[in-house]
């Protein structure tokens, strides 16, 4: 999954695609490294970012969506609200992917169940200026466990507004009031969450806790431009295990690398 922040300030490449044209030009980019899907947002999600107007959210994404989606790209909305959602569906995409999994807008989840949209309900406490304020996982079985419940929670959610099982994917919500340390605890503890017996799709790329391991002997992070060859490793790795997605900024990387575990399973079976 190939990401297009239509946005001027998110964290890793804010600004770069903000106008319609560099967006749709961003996401052919995109499709010629190889991405199987393109996920449009037009809400920053970084720490302490403050939300835009729906309207603004709604002229940023639903140009581009109509453009690549027109041309039979597979489209997936970045987006938490419900209005933003009909929209998108009606331009032709066919994924909602909410950061949300339901909470910031549940009228989200009925929109949903009356497409035939597929929904990404991702692990999500609270809105980005407050999210790492509740970045605490004190009960038995610390973050992952919490992750499997909460994320149980908003399928329950789903499902009982209508949206059939078949549909929905899961997202730990890699940095979503979570510190280095729980982003890691949720990688390695990914059979909680396989557990529900739902896809997994996984966002690491360029995230902090990445800048954070490979940060120098001063302690200071690895710069956001600098941290795709660990992502990578880290998505090869996740791809062995099996995840459905990687949502990734640079797409020919990971696509490389998918490659060689392709290539290796077709010799070894899962069995390796
Ligand atoms: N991360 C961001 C935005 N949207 N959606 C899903 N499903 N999973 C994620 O991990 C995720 C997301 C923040 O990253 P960005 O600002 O680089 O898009």
């Amino acid at each position: 999954m190939g990401i297009v922040n239509v946005t001027p300030d998110s964290f890793s490449d804010g600004g770069r695609w903000a106008t319609t044209d560099a967006a749709i030009a961003h996401g052919h980019d995109l499709l010629a490294q190889g991405a199987d899907i393109l996920d449009i947002g037009g809400e920053s999600t970084r720490p302490g970012a403050t939300r835009p107007l729906v309207s603004d959210e709604l002229d940023r994404v639903v140009p581009v969506i109509e453009a690549l989606a027109a041309e039979g790209a597979l489209v997936s909305v970045d987006t938490m609200r419900a209005e933003v959602a009909a929209a998108a569906i009606a331009a032709g995409a066919r994924i909602v992917n909410d950061v949300s999994g339901g909470l910031a807008d549940p009228a989200i989840l009925r929109v949903v169940a009356d497409s035939e949209a597929q929904y990404v309900a991702m692990h999500w406490r609270a809105h980005s200026a407050r999210m790492q304020q509740l970045a605490t996982y004190d009960g038995h079985g610390g973050v992952v466990a919490a992750v499997a419940d909460e994320l149980g929670a908003r399928v329950e959610d789903a499902e009982a507004a209508g949206i059939p099982r078949e549909r929905i994917i899961l997202d730990p919500g890699l940095g979503f009031a979570k510190t280095a340390d729980h982003n890691w605890d949720l990688v390695t503890g990914l059979a909680a969450l396989e557990a529900l017996g739902l896809p997994i799709l996984v966002g690491s790329s360029r995230k902090s806790f990445l800048g954070l391991l490979l940060a120098d002997e001063q302690g200071e992070p690895r710069p956001v431009g600098e941290r795709e060859a660990a992502n990578v490793a880290l998505g090869t790795i996740l791809a062995l295990r099996g995840v459905w997605g990687l949502r990734v900024h640079d797409v020919r990387a990971t696509v490389d690398a998918l490659r060689v575990v392709g290539r290796v399973q077709q010799s070894t079976g899962d069995g390796w």
